[in-house]
């Protein structure tokens, strides 16, 4: 454990005890676990001060909890083990190596902050150098992401090539460490045990006998909900208890020995690889769940009483006297100290710098890798087109679909980078593998064969299926992807995304972000999206994409045709943002757009609109499934009416292409958006507001839209066409923006 010096003179009660230790810990060992937890308390005492004196804004206690912190730090080992704390942790991490003084910045806000640059709320804590990782205010997020970093911190001592640098991409910029016997720890509350995260987080840590430790710190409260109506009969421990391949241990977390003796079995456990273990430790809240609440509306002085009576830190100050290892001198000296210091550290903390308002776009996306950039260009390499002795054209050359392109670039990034892992429901070939070696079953590769043949060519560690729940993709790929893995992951139908939402909308995006620059987690999730499929109905054929481009920090592309597909989907793998990548259903075998195989290096950059057809009266701006209607629309009203239309395919949604957009307008003096997605609050929407309030004065127009029914798809095809966009909506459009 790493914490400040002790005098040496107060040892020497100490040293007359040396032969004897508790547990395994020495008395130096607990005099410094309590000047850890001491100093915990006083921070947080300092911080309320702070707060009440409005130099701070907000403040959360990690009192009660701090023999837990003290524990786990001495079970575990500093910047070796990974770390996915939460709030209360604040003794884990002073025990860890953090300081006061950091801890404080974070309170101010400071520009200095190591957590977050003044970012995010105190007690969030990150903390590179001891892999301690960002986490959120969300309750229960963190758990899935450590599955994602132990799964990470295996898979590359199974594969140590995969930790090197590489030029030119996201590795580039990512370093990676491991150790072959490393444990992730990873802490909750009590009431944090209610979400279905956990239990996801659960079940792959014991159907993959992970090393995680989790620590639930049951104070028996959550906010004002106490623990029985949380948890069914009150117990969490009774719960979990059938999930294999655990150790489980559940304890009086007030006691630091306790702790410290169960949390070391936790830890030996994991480490010998026998799988995950479940620590369930009693701690008390005494004082409230935060400054914004006031217990006592809902929790009787009595019982408040009680659990003053068991407070950690008097409890360990009484134990070092009873068992004669510090005298009342000794804890005077340790508690004079840590108060000094403790002013000290705040009145440097008041005086640090704050953060710049105009750094405020900092870290958003990567400031080393730009996807947008010339660098991520590069032309396709066809084959020649050679004919075959029957006189049909040889297969290198002959048109592929967007399926079978993804899959081609996939497979070449695949061997190209042994980061790269794929994983989603059904992606993989076959998981009863044996069937794939006897030759039994050609095997699956996702519901649209997108991933097929994939973990037949790389292995199973690297092309694998989850269980069926999306929060669990998205967690564990983010935790991955923190650890410099790149997961390429499957969300099946863009409908069923919604469970994987506060990964996506609070985690993912935001993660370098929120922790200025000290974390990130650039990854690849593709989503099969859209409609126009004859039956596919209201929960096969949603889009939604505006949702993710209104979600800074992701990155999200919607291509039309193979060729993009390819191109987009190289980017997305070798940049250094997170990615969303929408591949519509209806174009996977579609004949339009089809291409040869553009070699294993093509790349598309983002943020650059293609002309499909180049116009003079106007302007189309689409992409996706509609890109193919609107051309459609556009070459009838050319040949029947003579009007010519320029036909824009955006291809990329975040960032988006305006300068295209804006040179098209400024041209055609006309605006036409079309989308698939319902057309209120749409992706559309923005460009239209876009256009009217940057090139009003080259409208001779109103901006007009075309997109489907503010309604869901339905499945009879009448219906469905009714609803959706269809080629004669846009002539219509087109034709009536045309003659206005
Ligand atoms: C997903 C989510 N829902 C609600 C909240 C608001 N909230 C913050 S802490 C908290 C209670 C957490 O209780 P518990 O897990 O027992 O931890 P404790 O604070 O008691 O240590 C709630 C409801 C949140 N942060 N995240
Ligand atoms: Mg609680």
């Amino acid at each position: 454990m790493a914490t400040t010096k002790v005098d040496p003179k107060l040892n020497e009660l100490s040293i007359a005890k040396k032969a004897k230790t508790y547990q395994g810990l020495t008395s130096q060992q607990l005099i410094d676990a309590y000047r850890t937890m001491f100093t915990s308390r006083r921070v947080d005492d300092r911080e309320i001060l702070l707060k009440r004196q409005q130099k701070v804004f907000f403040q959360i206690s990690g009192a009660g909890h701090e023999a837990m912190g003290v524990a786990a730090a001495l079970a575990l080992k500093p910047a070796y083990d990974w770390f996915y704390p939460y709030y209360r942790d604040r003794a884990l991490c002073l025990a860890l190596g953090a300081t006061p003084y950091e801890m404080l910045l974070g309170a101010v806000g400071a520009a200095d902050d190591p957590s977050s640059g003044g970012r995010q709320m105190p007690s969030h804590w990150a903390y590179k150098r001891l892999n301690v990782v960002t986490q959120s205010s969300a309750t229960g997020t963190q758990i899935l992401q450590a599955i994602g970093c132990a799964e990470a911190g295996r898979y590359f001592a199974r594969h140590p090539n995969a930790t090197q640098k590489a030029e030119g991409d996201y590795r580039q910029f990512k370093d990676v460490q491991f150790q072959g016997d490393e444990i992730t720890y990873v802490s909750l509350g009590d009431g944090t045990t209610s979400e279905g995260e956990f239990w996801e987080a659960l079940n792959t840590a014991s159907n993959l006998r992970l090393p995680v430790i989790f620590c639930v710190q049951d104070n028996e409260y959550a906010i004002s909900v106490p623990v029985e109506v949380q948890t069914s009969g009150g117990n969490i421990s009774r719960l979990v208890s059938g999930f294999p391949n655990f150790h489980f241990e559940e304890i009086d977390g007030t006691d630091p020995v306790v702790a410290y003796a169960a949390l070391r079995r936790a830890a030996d456990h994991c480490r010998a690889g026998h799988g995950p273990a479940f620590v369930h430790a009693h701690v008390i809240r005494p004082y409230s769940h935060s400054l914004s609440d006031d217990e006592r509306l809902y929790r009787p002085d009595a019982e408040r009483q009680a659990d003053a009576a068991r407070d950690p830190v008097p409890r360990l100050q009484m134990f070092l006297l009873r068992e004669g290892i510090l005298d009342e001198k000794g804890i005077n000296k340790i508690e004079k100290d840590v108060e000094e210091q403790i002013q000290a550290d705040a009145d440097r903390a008041l005086a640090a710098p704050v953060p710049q308002p105009e750094t405020i776009y900092n870290f958003v996306y990567s400031p080393d890798l730009d996807p947008t950039a010339p660098s991520f260009e590069a032309q396709p390499v066809f084959a020649a087109p050679e004919t075959t002795a029957d006189g049909k054209r040889s297969a290198a050359s002959t048109p592929k679909t967007m399926a079978d392109l993804i899959n081609a670039t996939l497979r070449d990034e695949m061997r190209r980078d042994e980061r790269v892992v794929i994983f989603g429901e059904d992606v993989a070939d076959a998981s009863r593998e044996e069937y794939l070696k006897q030759k039994l079953i050609k095997g699956k590769g996702g519901v649209f064969k997108l991933t097929s043949g994939l973990q037949s060519a790389f292995g199973s560690d690297r092309v694998f299926n989850s269980p069926l729940a999306e929060a669990n993709i998205i967690g564990r790929a983010t935790g991955m992807a923190t650890r410099g893995l790149k997961p390429v992951v499957e969300i099946q139908f863009f409908d069923y995304i919604w469970p994987a939402m506060m990964q996506l909308r609070d985690e993912l995006p935001i993660i370098r972000w929120r922790s200025n620059n000290a974390f990130s987690a650039p990854l690849v999730i593709r989503v099969a999206i859209g409609g126009y499929l004859t039956g596919g109905a209201i929960y096969h054929s949603q889009c939604g994409e505006s949702i993710f481009t209104h979600t800074p920090g992701l990155r999200v592309v919607f291509p039309s045709n193979a060729l993009d597909a390819a191109g987009l989907l190289r980017t997305a793998i070798r940049c250094d943002d997170p990615v969303l990548f929408l591949e519509h259903k209806r174009l996977y075998r579609e004949t339009y757009g089809r291409s040869p195989y553009p070699g294993p290096d093509y790349m598309v950059p983002f943020g650059k609109a293609k002309v499909v057809q180049p116009g003079t009266d106007l302007t189309v701006i689409t992409y996706g499934a509609v890109v193919p209607r609107a051309l459609q629309a556009a070459q009838k009203l050319e040949r029947e009416h003579h009007v010519s239309v320029e036909l824009i395919d955006l291809r990329c949604l975040n960032p988006f292409d305006w300068d295209a957009i804006a040179a098209s307008v400024k041209k055609t003096n006309r605006a036409l958006i079309a989308y698939e997605d319902s057309l209120s609050w749409g992706y559309g929407a923005e460009i239209a507001a876009r256009i009217a309030d940057q090139l009003f004065h080259h409208l001779d127009a109103p901006v007009k839209r075309v997109a489907a029914t503010d309604t869901f798809v339905a499945y009879q095809p009448i219906l469905e066409n009714a609803i959706l966009p269809q080629a004669s909506d846009l002539f219509r459009a087109m034709k009536e923006l045309a003659e206005f």
